[in-house]
């Protein structure tokens, strides 16, 4: 089945220069990518992609990772995949959760560490599963900002501020 999935480059990846080596690495899945972007990530994104583990030990230390205040590095690369089995395809490139578990050919397994604090410095993000991939992408992208009618969406009338250019 094809179906879409998002990885980020986390704060370490972009940090120790590895995005180059990553994409490429991605890239030997044969899939598409049909959206990219450098992420400023916010507190509340950060609570609203990580919700499901606000439970845990490691979570306040997991949203100053993913938030930049570990590495001084507020910025993450957020991409959205697609083709045939991608969410399974990108995982097994990506490696297992613990680094020190993950093959040593995979990314994780290749560039994470386990740091002092016990948190899993794993390099990047990728979803497990259909139904976290679509809120995941639908978290991090507005449907314009995908090449690719993804999922349905609609035109609102938005009155709002907007930046531009001078
Ligand atoms: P995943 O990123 O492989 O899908 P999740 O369980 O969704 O794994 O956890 C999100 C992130 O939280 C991981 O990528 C890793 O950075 C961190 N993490 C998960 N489990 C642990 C743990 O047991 N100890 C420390 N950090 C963890
Ligand atoms: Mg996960």
């Amino acid at each position: 089945m094809e179906e879409a999935t998002l990885v980020i480059v986390k704060p370490d990846g972009l940090k120790k220069s590895l995005t180059g080596d990553i994409l490429s690495r991605l890239s030997k899945a044969g899939l598409r990518i049909i959206g990219a972007k450098v992420v400023k990530v916010s507190l509340e994104l950060a609570e609203q992609h990580y919700h499901h583990l606000k439970d845990k030990l490691f979570y306040k230390e997991l949203i100053k990772y993913i938030t930049g205040q570990l590495h001084g590095e507020n910025r993450v690369l957020a991409l959205v995949y697609y083709g045939e089995s991608a969410i399974k395809k990108v995982r097994e490139i990506a490696g297992t959760t613990n680094p020190e578990e993950a093959e040593p050919t995979s990314i994780r397994g290749a560039y994470g560490r386990i740091l002092t604090s016990g948190l899993y410095e794993n390099v990047i993000h990728a979803s497990s599963n259909l139904q976290e991939a679509e809120r995941e992408i639908k978290l991090w992208f507005e449907p314009e900002e995908i090449v690719y009618p993804l999922y349905p969406a609609r035109i609102t009338e938005v009155s709002s501020k907007k930046k531009v250019w001078l």
